[in-house]
């Protein structure tokens, strides 16, 4: 399956190049304690392999190319500590590159020189150019680890072009291939049960904190993590879109907005739904939820390949407007900004919110959520209820279909 993507990559690739994809370094917290490892999701979309400190290089020359990876050697005495890293031999059955182009770490500049030289050690040809995933990801005037490398490699070897392998990855990873699929499918079935344990227990009386950890319970049941920080906000606070504090006390009549997901085999999943803590919704927020569940559910029907993300986008507000208009909760097009603040939804994957072309038009294959939601402050009402579906030839398929959202059945389910 690596090997694929790898040959994918390679043909969407300049000849005479050297690839190179980082697996990164486990990020320093505080004293002697780091933040759990993330590794490079090109690297690992590539590798499989999720290891501090793994080079990939994959290698293009005229006639011939070849993969190659890089990783420290099993030390006996970290072991005691940490337990046994990836032995070269698992390395390379996972990602599927011969065992002889597994390699010592140390070795990595020497090969580095000898294939960029005209030595006889160059079996590639003549490369003229080295690749890095030059992405930026943070808003800052600093280099990142990798740009500062690329820097180094600029300095070192003047005579080569270093270029950007990004844009190539992103394409690549916004068409999900059939393994990818069932990961994100298996996030999801763990979301449900997630989600089903806090319906069955969700009540007015306890604090947002209380019914997170219900949704955790599960997750840490099944061995997996969250894919993003949970959010689990009650009355008022569920019309702050990012709000992940889940300290207030619920309260009397309140909704409880959950927008979360499950982190499975590095996949993630991203669900909202929107539960009356007293498990009835009032007439005022059933109002307003068949809005949103009408947006959701004709812009899932309505999606095929072929349409752009600001269709999309706009398929579903024109929804929620028309529909607002009709309560006279609005009266001009516009006035929808107040209530409706956010996009109709994103590429997932690897990431929540996963990389994609966002001015191309959505292609078979890829997998985006769609969440509209409504947020009137005035009300102590925000509401969201988002799916994750798959864009296939005949349209979109809703993998998160089983997860209950019409108010009747959340009722029912909710009473027991
Ligand atoms: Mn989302």
């Amino acid at each position: 399956m690596y090997e694929t993507r790898r040959k994918k990559y390679l043909n969407l690739l300049n000849e005479n190049s050297i690839s190179l994809f980082y697996s990164g370094f486990l990020k320093h917290k505080t004293g002697d304690q780091y933040f759990p490892f993330e590794a490079n999701r090109n690297f690992f979309y590539l590798t499989g392999i999720v290891q501090e400190n793994v080079i990939l290089a994959i290698v293009k020359g005229k006639e011939k190319s070849e993969s190659f990876l890089f990783l420290e050697p099993i030390d006996p005495i970290k072991a005691l500590w940490d337990g046994e890293t990836l032995s070269f031999k698992k390395a390379a059955e996972i990602s599927g590159i011969k065992i002889e182009n597994v390699r010592n770490i140390e070795s990595f500049d020497s090969f580095i020189m000898q294939n960029t030289g005209f030595s006889r050690g160059a079996k590639f040809g003549i490369i003229e150019s080295l690749y890095f995933d030059l992405e930026k990801h943070v808003k800052s005037n600093f280099l990142s680890e990798i740009e500062l490398l690329a820097n180094n490699y600029k300095a070192k070897y003047p005579g080569l072009n270093i270029k950007s392998s990004s844009k190539i990855l992103v394409k690549l990873r916004m068409i999900k291939d059939e393994y990818e699929i069932k990961q994100i499918k298996k996030a999801i079935e763990i979301t449900k049960l997630g989600l089903e344990n806090v319906m069955k227990n969700l009540r007015e009386e306890l604090n947002e904190r209380e019914i997170e950890a219900e949704f955790n319970y599960i997750l840490n049941k099944n061995g997996v993590k969250t894919s993003f920080d949970t959010i689990a906000a009650s009355g008022v606070n569920g019309t702050t879109l990012h709000y992940i504090s889940n300290n207030s006390n619920i309260g009397k009549g309140d909704l409880v907005l959950f927008d979360l997901g499950v982190n499975y085999n590095n996949y993630a999943s991203d669900i909202s739904r929107t539960f009356p803590a007293s498990g009835k919704f009032s007439n005022r927020q059933r109002l307003i939820y068949e809005i949103v569940l009408k947006a959701n559910k004709e812009t899932i029907k309505w999606l095929k390949p072929g349409v752009s993300i600001a269709e999309f986008n706009d398929y579903g507000k024109k929804i929620l407007i028309d529909e607002c208009k009709k309560i006279n909760l609005i009266k001009e097009d516009s006035e929808i900004a107040k209530y409706y603040y956010h996009s109709l939804g994103h590429y997932l994957g690897l990431d929540v919110h996963d990389v994609g072309l966002y001015e191309e038009k959505i292609p078979e294959n890829a997998i985006i959520t769609v969440e509209p939601g409504l947020y009137i402050k005035e009300e102590g009402i925000g509401i969201r209820i988002e799916d994750d579906v798959l864009i296939t030839k005949n349209g979109a398929v809703s993998l998160s279909s089983s997860i209950i959202k019409e108010i009747d059945e959340i009722e029912k389910f909710m009473k027991g």
